[in-house]
């Protein structure tokens, strides 16, 4: 009983802090935009799901988000992550036959892009003696394979890019895209490789203008971030199979942690992962094992056995629940 008061106070503490975020956050630029996109791309799912095909629809969260430390920003913390999880594993979905909502940090890597060189556009391309522009011959394949394979995703409808830089952008279409995907009940599922800041900034106490330098050093106070998992994982879109991500540099304390935020959050499967291994080996936590992912082999990705895996654990997911969840 004195457990339960406490589970309601802390809910209400939690909704309070969200509440708080959302409304001092800056309003979304594009929301009409993200909106529109978001409903037409799920409208494409109800066509597949009339002729007996239904697919189901993930979202890919890529990146890490930026904290700004001004409203007219000229500086900002960052978190690290280079977006070649999200990036690779978006390809290994539309391979799946999955549909993807790719929300990524701008500027980060790209689906089907990854074996081009950092500058492209420099790089791989070159003037040709008719005044017009050629592919470098090295490049040809690459070029042509991420052009067909975009292209390709793009044309199909499967394929949906949203972006974000902040904090507040990210979350706020987090939210938007949650209560889209939440109409496909367990369908729909969410790859929450992005990494998110824990502190932040909040809007109504930010300075307006550059923070001036001055003689002595900069004192700041974060407010830690809401945990919107919770709440996503509760009221957003309580069916749908939610996959979180855990990375630490800590190897002793990393499956300590994936285990306790699969617990708090009531995700489905933690992956955990090494900052210096991550691209070789993760570490999938549910509620019946721990189950360690390799990758195949030299030039193999880790992201392969690794939505392999998320994906039959989806299967069995949505298979328990039209079995025997809708019938009881
Ligand atoms: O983007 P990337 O391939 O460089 O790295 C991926 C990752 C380590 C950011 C991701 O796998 C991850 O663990 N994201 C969650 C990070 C966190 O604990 O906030």
């Amino acid at each position: 009983m004195a457990e339960d008061k406490h589970i309601e106070i802390t809910e209400k503490c939690l909704d309070e802090s969200i509440d708080a975020f959302f409304k001092s956050a800056p309003p979304l630029q594009d929301l009409d935009n993200i909106t529109k996109k978001l409903e037409n791309f799920v409208a494409q799912h109800s066509v597949h799901s009339e002729s007996q095909n239904t697919k189901k629809v993930v979202c890919v969260t890529s990146g890490g988000t930026t904290v700004p430390l001004e409203r007219r920003c000229v500086r900002y913390i960052d978190n690290f992550s280079s977006g070649h999880r999200g990036a690779s594993s978006t390809e290994y979905f539309l391979k799946a036959g999955y549909m993807v909502i790719f929300l990524h940090r701008r500027g980060t890597a790209q689906p089907f892009c990854r074996f081009l060189p950092e500058n492209p556009i420099l790089e791989c391309f070159e003037p040709s003696d008719d005044s017009g522009i050629q592919v470098c011959s090295p490049y040809a394949e690459a070029v042509k394979s991420a052009i067909q394979e975009h292209k390709s995703a793009v044309n199909s409808g499967y394929f949906l890019q949203l972006d974000f830089t902040t904090l507040f952008e990210y979350l706020q279409i987090l939210q938007v895209i949650t209560l889209a995907i939440n109409r496909l009940g367990a369908y729909g599922m969410f790859y929450l490789a992005a990494a998110v800041s824990d502190f932040y900034v909040p809007w109504d106490s930010m300075t307006e203008h550059k923070i001036q330098s001055g003689p002595g050093g900069l004192a700041m106070q974060l407010a830690p971030v809401p945990k919107m998992l919770t709440l996503l994982r509760k009221r957003w879109a309580p069916v749908a199979f939610c996959v979180s991500f855990k990375l630490e540099t800590d190897i002793d304390i990393l499956l300590k942690k994936a285990e306790s935020a699969r617990r708090k959050y009531g995700v489905h499967a933690v992956v955990a992962n090494e900052l210096s291994t991550r691209k070789e080996k993760v570490i999938v936590v549910t509620d019946q094992s721990q189950t360690v992912i390799e990758k195949k082999g030299v030039g193999m990705d880790v992201e392969e056995p690794l939505i392999d895996f998320l994906i039959k654990e989806h299967a069995a997911y949505t298979f328990h629940q039209s079995h025997f969840v809708a019938k009881t």
